[in-house]
């Protein structure tokens, strides 16, 4: 399986020919070539702009856009209608956020969780500061895990009209019950707002089933091109308008607008087209895969890691929730997590060091930052016993 997914990566063998490891999917996954393949040929033999043209070109455009829109609903069991396309994670969360400014008011709440990623965390704080509404947070134990009886309690005793949650956390590597939390936000009323980002590339989920409102991913975590989002809206004739410009109108009179109903009322300005369309082709890729399969070779590499880095003195891991499934942050006593990295990078290895964008948490974990390996489908085992091995030898030249 890993054989086969190492070659659909052309990336992979650039890296195999200066003898470098990557260990960074969580900040953005190798990209597949029937994504790049599909985007290339749109934007050398078929570029054109969508909905606007009376050309045949502008035409074929649209209707590979729409078919995008067809595919990625279908990929995540929900409408087309209910799906916008959008830069990124940041910026869904923004749009939904900014949304919410005109929507609360100073007795409502926000829920949302320690161990969020800052784009799930301040636009949230921004809301919270522009309508005065409460910005409550649910606690991250130990362990790294989110406590659903604090959840309840949290939701029980506060007017919460929105909780905001990831589905894993980007440092910590917590799988979090997304069902579960779901069925407490329908039983006290709030909406739920899930940030998937770092979850898309281990599980498909299933949108009609986790029946959360919103959900959203950006295509760089998922093998697919940088500038795409996907975001869900269970309703969307509820969520105002975010932008405005060309593309999303109706009628423009110089003093009023009308404007268009669905997904498209979201999307105005030309949008990031053959990123978009890039999506099709991608999302045939992504059906022919096993998640289970996926999980379990990226799970066994994560314990690998653990387990022999933990042989390691001073090895000290950020987050030991038993739902990790590949993402290892730590540290070493005494030890600066970005000389360390430096020094594996010399050797071959790709980690990110820092905060992750998490500064909260890792001020809450004692830490102002760690390395992080994260691994995906095209890993080897071997990878893992070139870190393993570079990490000893750049300690010992910390030490
Ligand atoms: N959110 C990305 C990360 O965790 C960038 O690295």
């Amino acid at each position: 399986m890993i054989q086969q997914f190492r070659s659909e990566f052309p990336q992979i063998e650039e890296l195999d020919k200066t003898q470098t490891v990557y260990l960074d999917s969580a900040a953005t996954s190798l990209k597949h070539k029937s994504a790049l393949e599909s985007q290339h040929d749109f934007e050398s033999n078929a570029a054109s702009n969508v909905h606007r043209g009376s050309y045949k070109l502008s035409g074929e455009a649209t209707r590979k856009y729409e078919l995008s829109r067809e595919k990625i609903a279908k990929y995540l069991n929900c409408s087309p209608d209910q799906i916008v396309f959008t830069k990124g994670t940041t910026d869904s969360i923004n749009i939904v956020a900014n949304d919410f400014k005109n929507k609360l008011k100073r007795d409502d709440c926000i829920l949302i969780s320690e161990m969020e990623h800052h784009a799930n965390l301040i636009p949230w704080q921004q809301v919270a500061l522009a309508t005065g509404a409460q910005l409550l947070y649910c606690s991250v134990d130990s362990n790294g895990d989110l406590n659903l009886e604090e959840i309840e309690s949290l939701l029980k005793n506060n007017s919460v009209k929105i909780t905001s949650i990831c589905h894993m956390s980007n440092t910590l590597g917590t799988l979090n019950d997304v069902k579960s939390i779901q069925s407490l936000c329908e039983k006290y009323k709030s909406k739920l707002f899930v940030d998937g980002a770092q979850a898309v590339s281990i599980l498909r989920p299933d949108l009609t089933k986790m029946d959360v409102d919103f959900y959203t991913f950006s295509a760089h975590k998922l093998f697919g091109p940088f500038g795409v989002g996907v975001l869900y809206v269970k309703n969307l004739a509820q969520l105002g308008l975010s932008q405005v410009g060309g593309g999303i109108i109706d009628v423009v009179d110089f003093h009023t607008t009308s404007f268009l109903e669905g997904p498209q009322k979201m999307e105005p300005g030309t949008p990031n087209i053959s990123g978009v369309v890039s999506l099709g082709p991608l999302v045939n890729f992504l059906e022919t895969l096993n998640f289970e399969e996926i999980k379990h070779h990226e799970k066994k590499l994560l314990d690998l890691c653990t387990k022999e880095l933990s042989k390691i003195e001073g090895f000290e891991p950020i987050g030991t929730s038993s739902t990790k499934i590949n993402i290892l942050s730590f540290n070493f006593k005494g030890v600066h997590p970005n000389d360390l990295c430096e020094l594996l990078d010399e050797q071959g290895l790709a980690l990110r060091s820092g905060h992750h964008c998490t500064q909260p948490l890792l001020k809450k974990m004692g830490v102002a930052g760690c390395a992080r390996a994260s691994f995906s489908i095209y890993n080897t085992k071997a990878d893992v016993e070139k870190l393993v091995k570079a990490v000893k030898k750049s300690l010992e030249m910390l030490r």
